[in-house]
């Protein structure tokens, strides 16, 4: 892209627009692909770019039933970082941050990747002792985290309160290499490389059915845009992935639950890193616009709703409040909802299904933004080889009913 000069903006700005370039083709649906990508978030427009770049596949599209990056991939809170407990996450979360690290390079995109590190509180001795096995589990397998105390972690993000409060900071696990990064521009950035390479991107293009040969194998997808014949459908649809497995006669162990996020009015710059607390279901950050970045947990009930209940964020900002009293007098902007698919031991299913030539890369819940570039990598392979990554290996759906579980629940941040 070429840079622009202050003035040359604002006169394609107050041009309306003219002469700026397409990003992407708008691609029209052909009547038959290599493969099929079903849902354009971050994670399926990556497996594209990447089955592209590194397996050859160019004769691939994307579809994506409203715009690109209009589902979880442009409603998450970005935050990004690998310290989760296993070495089976450990390993696919830290592949991802590593990714992260040179991606704008990569895309030639500036996706604002900003390791500024994650602070994740604890409030209770509870806290204390699992974020504290964390550390040293982390540590053992060459993901860095460390433990602060209390005055450490002020020292670290000065607007802390750890006076005596409702709920008391007791220490706090700081992974310096976490961060942010821009979310829409991950999925353009994604878009527009894959697109440069054949990929076609097809927006305002849902899949309504899958339809399987003789030999129960995947044959075409039907879509509001007509009938697409393919061999190998990779489904990335996030909150939706019950509803399109379904159409293939395949049913997951996930539920759908409304997660939900706010902004503050921007405010000059004040808060350096990521704070999240567990216990207490809230968190934030700032993001390069000022705005300060709020969430809260999941509500309680299954929903396809994309809104959550009032009372969550309201628990979110008074524990915020107290947290970080300088900003009780903020005014909030907006807050939105997103759906997230939640597996029973809240790790993902990146991986080959019953159904010959069906890929389902799911059940990330509230924690799939991080691993976005990772998890599009080792997709990409599986779909291509008809065999899982050594990363995606341990990722499978046959772990429900053979007991191998990735029991994540304590590292998953936001409670679900
Ligand atoms: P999506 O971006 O949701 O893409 C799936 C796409 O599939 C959608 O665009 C949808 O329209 C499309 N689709 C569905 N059905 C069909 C169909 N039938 N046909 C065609 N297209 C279809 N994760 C983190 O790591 N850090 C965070 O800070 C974080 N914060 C979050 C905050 C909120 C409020 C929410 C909601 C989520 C958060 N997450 C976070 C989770 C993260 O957003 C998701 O795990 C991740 O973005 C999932 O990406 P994806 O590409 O799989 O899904
Ligand atoms: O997974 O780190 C995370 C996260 C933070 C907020 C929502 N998810």
């Amino acid at each position: 892209m070429q840079p622009f000069s202050g003035l040359s903006l604002l006169r394609r700005g107050l041009s309306g627009q003219r002469g700026w370039t397409q990003q992407w083709r708008r691609a029209q649906p052909k009547a038959a692909y290599d493969a099929v990508i079903v849902g354009g978030g971050g994670h399926g427009l990556g497996a594209a770019y990447y089955l592209a770049r590194e397996h050859g596949l160019t004769n691939v599209a994307v579809l994506e039933k409203s715009w690109i990056g209009g589902g979880n991939t442009g409603r998450n809170t970005t935050i990004i970082r690998s310290n989760y407990l296993f070495d089976e996450s450990a390993a696919l979360y830290d592949h991802a941050v590593k990714l992260w690290e040179d991606l704008s390079q990569v895309l030639n995109y500036n996706v604002m990747f900003s390791q500024r590190g994650v602070l994740m509180l604890a409030h209770t001795v509870h806290d204390v002792q699992v974020f504290k096995r964390h550390v040293h589990a982390n540590r053992a397998s060459g993901v860095d985290n460390e433990w602060l105390t209390p005055a450490e972690a002020k020292a670290f993000c000065p607007p802390l309160n750890i006076g005596d409060i409702r709920y008391p900071v007791l220490g706090a696990a700081l992974q310096r290499r976490g961060g942010t990064a821009r979310h829409d521009a991950v999925a353009w950035g994604y878009a527009r490389a894959a697109d440069a390479l054949g990929v076609d991107i097809i927006e305002n293009c849902e899949v309504t059915g899958i339809q399987r040969g003789s030999n129960g194998a995947v044959e075409a997808v039907e879509t509001t845009r007509g009938l697409i014949r393919t061999p190998k459908v990779g489904v990335a649809a996030a909150g939706h992935t019950s509803v399109v497995m379904k159409m293939a006669g395949v049913q997951l162990p996930l539920e759908s639950y409304p997660l939900q996020a706010l902004v503050s009015e921007p405010v000059k710059p004040i808060f350096p890193c990521v704070v999240m607390s567990n216990t207490i279901h809230a968190y934030i950050s700032q993001s390069d616009k000022g705005e300060l970045v709020i969430g809260a947990g999941t509500d309680a009930y299954t929903s396809y709703t994309q809104r959550g209940g009032l009372h969550i964020s309201r628990h979110a900002l008074e524990a915020i409040c107290e947290l970080f009293p300088m900003f009780r007098r903020l005014r909030m902007l907006r807050n939105w909802g997103g759906i997230v698919d939640v597996t029973p031991d809240r790790s993902p299913i990146i991986a080959k299904t019953p159904v010959p030539g069906l890929y389902v890369n799911c059940g990330w819940g509230t924690g799939g933004f991080k691993a976005t570039p990772g998890s599009a990598h080792v997709f990409a392979f599986t779909i291509a080889r008809d065999e899982p990554h050594p990363i995606n290996a341990p990722f499978t759906i046959e772990r429900f009913r053979d007991g191998h579980l990735i029991d994540e629940a304590a590292a998953a941040a936001v409670a679900h």
